[in-house]
């Protein structure tokens, strides 16, 4: 018969079962008993972080009893599931999301409190987790919240980085330099730990609610070589080379107000063995150490480079590591189901989160052929009807394309199996469109030259079931651009579109507690009911006549731009005027999203006010500017820019004519944490790349959801953010999509001097040569991008732009006009909720169900 389940006497399993205790005397007890045992520290010297690590490990116990129930519930069902392939998850803070979703926030902060704490000092404690670049990476923490909100059986899959995006620090002279980010250790690299040894060592396993399982292992092979066999099954047999091994790590997921607490699987390398025996034996010390050593390698740093490739073979490395490691969980997963290996459509699908796990084709190929012994239609069957692409650029330095010898030497088999998969499709495109050559070089997966390359978003898109773009323009840039012959090869209904969102719980009722109490109370709804639904913000339109909730509405806008201002208060030591208009731009540094547009424009206007009276400049509205924003280390002409902007700081706000009517602050090391400060205290933001260049944007959507207003150019998300919100609620300018070849096409063929075509902005350009910001020489690289060429088109934008900034001037000064501008907007920006976007993914790509976890336990059956 059956063994009995559970062993031994199940009465006593069913006493000593805890479920999750939501009481305040209860949480307390758990805070306690894990300062006393997990951290063995004493009450008498508890401090913030001993007080954060315990309620965060309290936290947790709850995460991990939803997170079980919700695993079991998933194997049970046997559902379809999806996974979402990420090489970035810019996770930030942990602990108040997660209080948050739970629904335990309030409780929460009695216990801390009850033990002498404030919770937001103990929040505070918490460093982020930045193992991401920014917005791809962002996107990708946005939808793990939206899935397990929505309740569907969605996995992330990543690597977890010891060291996360850089740190950054700016110089006295104003240049950016980079420090690691050791998130995985409590101490900040820039000060002496008081604390012992022995947490500091154990605290990668209490921070964030991160589990290791050791036991959860798979070996990654590299390099060797791959041998066809000798008959005609298309098989091959890949050996030798090097073979790490991939641990996973665990961070649970909890859905907003539900049970369901999903999983982002993040795997780290290690050694296969601790050292190779054999090289040891014969002496080589030096080399068996050195392959511990470049085993662990492949999982240690985050590379901080976005729109651009760089061929480092650890780059590659990463890909190929993470891709196998995944794919074969994925592949234990779905067998022990026994399911026909045809059906892994029916079960599995999984979305490439852009190029960077494309290997996963090759990979399932392999797999599917050596080792499950297909044939290579039926393996091509089960991955064109697994995959999905998401593109998120169509910049062309930004799309990934790897050397074919680097490929050859790493990964052998792969790089057989892709000039496979190039020929089939050549011969294909062959048959539709014979004799046309310059087709198949077009859309051959190498690309010629010395060396040839092999180009990802190819090869992702012929292998992928659909491809889509991340805004209404960008997706239709990619159908008719990069991949315009794909789409006349394939057809238009493989190419589809989903715009990206941001999740409201985080870019709202964390960020923004003051408005999130301010919407319940005004529809009269929990927010667990709008934060689900976010249309429901509708509603909010009438109390637009409301003058009483103007004024709620604008008190609140003021006490975070206060909060903003202690913050830069607190940190950079200056004094902020918080009466001011607050303009803000944060993103990466670079030219195309053009934070030098922004900055010339600070200047004309700092030479504009110079030029006034007094009593004109008693008429103006004070601005204040804030930038922030890291560069890639190699990118020179994004640190000059971080560098002008300093050094523009720096004189602007000394100079007694014009500091109470301008002012400007460069907030060093951006982060998600950073940006939870910021965005709620915008009264306007600044989302300006160059027509056709943004993908999407969704910081754009977290300044409008908290009542921001948009300056921006005709891209990416901002149309569809105006379409939503209203025209007359965002302020546009510049040239369109459609006109940017041909302004570059005369930029090149017939440049006029920027004296002529742009006065105002060669005034400014000549003021920073000049020196007016010190050394002007230092500053020349980067104005004869703008001199000489203006890819970007700054001085075809210049104009306009200032004039969009007049026109926000203008509109400031009816305070009650702009105030209902302000409530139109967040109440109009439902759509932009990522539970919609996912919504989108799970129906139109993946035909994925929602599995509610029941709330009843299910530990004892299984
Ligand atoms: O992705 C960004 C786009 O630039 C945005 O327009 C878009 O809104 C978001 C989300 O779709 N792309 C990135 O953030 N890209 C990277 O960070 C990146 C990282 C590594 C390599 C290449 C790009």
């Amino acid at each position: 018969g059956k063994p009995k389940w559970p062993r031994g006497d199940e009465k006593a399993w069913k006493e000593a079962m805890r479920d999750v205790d939501t009481d305040t005397p209860s949480i307390t007890r758990s805070i306690v008993s894990h300062v006393q045992t997990s951290l063995a520290r004493q009450a008498y010297n508890l401090d913030d972080f001993g007080a954060y690590q315990a309620a965060a490990l309290s936290v947790r116990d709850n995460l991990i009893l939803n997170w079980n129930e919700t695993q079991l519930g998933y194997t049970k069902r046997e559902p379809k599931r999806a996974y979402y392939l990420s090489l970035e998850f810019l996770m930030g803070r942990t602990l108040d999301n997660a209080l948050l979703n739970l629904g335990l926030k309030d409780q929460y902060k009695d216990g801390v409190k009850q033990l002498g704490f404030n919770m937001e000092d103990v929040l505070e404690q918490e460093r982020d987790a930045a193992l991401g670049n920014g917005g791809l990476g962002r996107l990708a923490a946005c939808y793990l919240d939206s899935s397990a909100s929505q309740e569907l059986p969605v996995w992330g899959y990543g690597l977890r980085y010891r060291y996360g995006i850089f740190q950054q620090l700016i110089s006295p002279e104003g240049n950016q330099l980079e420090a690691p980010d050791p998130w995985l250790e409590m101490q900040n690299p820039w000060e002496a730990s008081h604390l012992p040894v022995l947490q500091h060592a154990r605290l990668d396993i209490f921070l964030p609610p991160q589990l290791p399982r050791l036991d959860v292992t798979y070996e990654v092979r590299f390099y060797g070589n791959a041998d066809r066999l000798p008959d005609d099954s298309g098989r091959a047999l890949w050996h030798g080379g090097q073979e790490v091994l991939a641990v996973a790590y665990d961070v649970m997921i909890p859905g907003c107000y539900t049970r369901n607490t999903n999983n982002l699987r993040l795997w780290e390398s290690k050694p296969k063995r601790g050292f190779d025996l054999n090289s040891f034996n014969a002496g080589d010390y030096e080399r068996a150490v050195e392959s511990s050593n470049s085993a662990a390698a492949i999982t240690s740093v985050l590379y901080p480079n976005d729109h651009t490739t760089f061929g480092k073979e650890l780059r590659l490395k990463q890909q190929y590591f993470w891709t196998a490691a995944s794919l074969q969980d994925i592949l234990r997963r779905f067998k022990n189901m026994d399911k026909p290996i045809t059906d892994f459509p029916e079960y599995v699908s999984i979305q490439l989160n852009d190029t960077h796990p494309t290997l996963a084709i090759p990979e399932l190929m392999r797999i599917l052929i050596d080792e499950e012994e297909l044939s290579w239609n039926t393996a091509w069957h089960i991955v064109t009807n697994t995959f999905f692409y998401t593109n998120h650029t169509v910049l062309p330095e930004a799309l990934e394309k790897w050397p074919v010898p680097l490929m050859e030497h790493l990964l052998p088999r792969h790089m057989q199996i892709i000039y496979d998969i190039n020929l089939f499709f050549l011969q294909a495109v062959e048959r539709k469109y014979p004799g046309d050559r310059d087709r198949l070089g077009r859309m051959s997966l190498i690309e010629e030259g010395f060396p040839k390359h092999v180009r990802m978003a190819y090869l992702a898109c012929i292998g992928s079931r659909k491809v889509n773009g991340v805004a209404e323009l960008h997706s239709e840039l990619v159908r008719t651009t990069i991949l315009k012959d794909f789409v006349e090869f394939e057809g238009i209904s493989k190419f589809g579109n989903v715009t990206n969102g941001i999740t409201p719980r985080r870019w709202l009722d964390q960020c923004n507690p003051e408005l999130s109490a301010l919407i319940s109370k005004t529809l009269k709804l929990e927010k667990s009911v709008w934060l689900k639904d976010l249309y429901k913000l509708k509603d909010l339109l009438p109390f637009a006549e409301d003058p009483h909730f103007r004024k709620e509405w604008a008190a609140i806008k003021q006490r975070n731009k206060e909060r903003l201002a202690q913050h830069v208060k607190t940190f950079l030591g200056l004094e902020v005027n918080t009466k001011a208009m607050f303009d803000v731009q944060i993103k990466r540094l670079h030219e195309y999203k053009r934070q030098n547009l922004n900055i010339f424009g600070v200047i004309h206007r700092y030479l504009a006010i110079k030029k006034m009276t007094p009593e004109e400049r008693k008429k103006l509205n004070p601005r204040v500017v804030f930038f922030a924003g890291k560069a890639a280390p190699a990118y020179y002409i994004a640190k000059l820019t971080i560098r002008l902007i300093v050094n523009v700081a720096r004189v602007i706000n000394a100079d007694p004519d014009t500091k109470d009517y301008l002012s400007l602050y460069f907030l060093p090391d951006y982060s998600v944490s950073v940006a939870e400060i910021l965005i709620p205290a915008s009264d306007i933001s600044q989302h300006i790349s160059t027509a056709g260049t943004e993908a999407s944007g969704t910081s754009n959507m977290k300044f409008c959801l908290n009542g921001g207003l948009l300056v921006g150019t005709v891209d990416g998300a901002n149309i569809e953010i105006a379409e939503e919100v209203g025209e007359n609620n965002v302020f546009f300018f510049g040239h369109l999509a459609p006109a940017v070849e041909e302004l570059r096409y005369q930029h090149l063929y017939h440049p006029v001097p920027i004296e002529e075509k742009c006065p105002a902005l060669a005034n400014v350009l000549n003021q920073v040569s000049g020196g007016l910001f010190g050394d002007g020489s230092v500053y020349e690289p980067l104005l004869s991008t703008i001199r000489q060429g203006d890819y970007y088109l700054l001085s075809d934008d210049f104009d306009s732009y200032i004039a969009a900034l007049a026109m926000v001037d203008e509109a400031y000064l009816d305070n009650t006009e702009w105030v209902k501008k302000s409530i139109r907007t967040t109440a109009n920006m439902g759509k932009f909720s990522s539970d919609r976007a996912i919504n989108e993914y799970a129906e139109s790509y993946w035909n994925l169900e929602a599995i509610k976890v029941p709330t009843t336990s299910n530990f004892l059956t299984g």
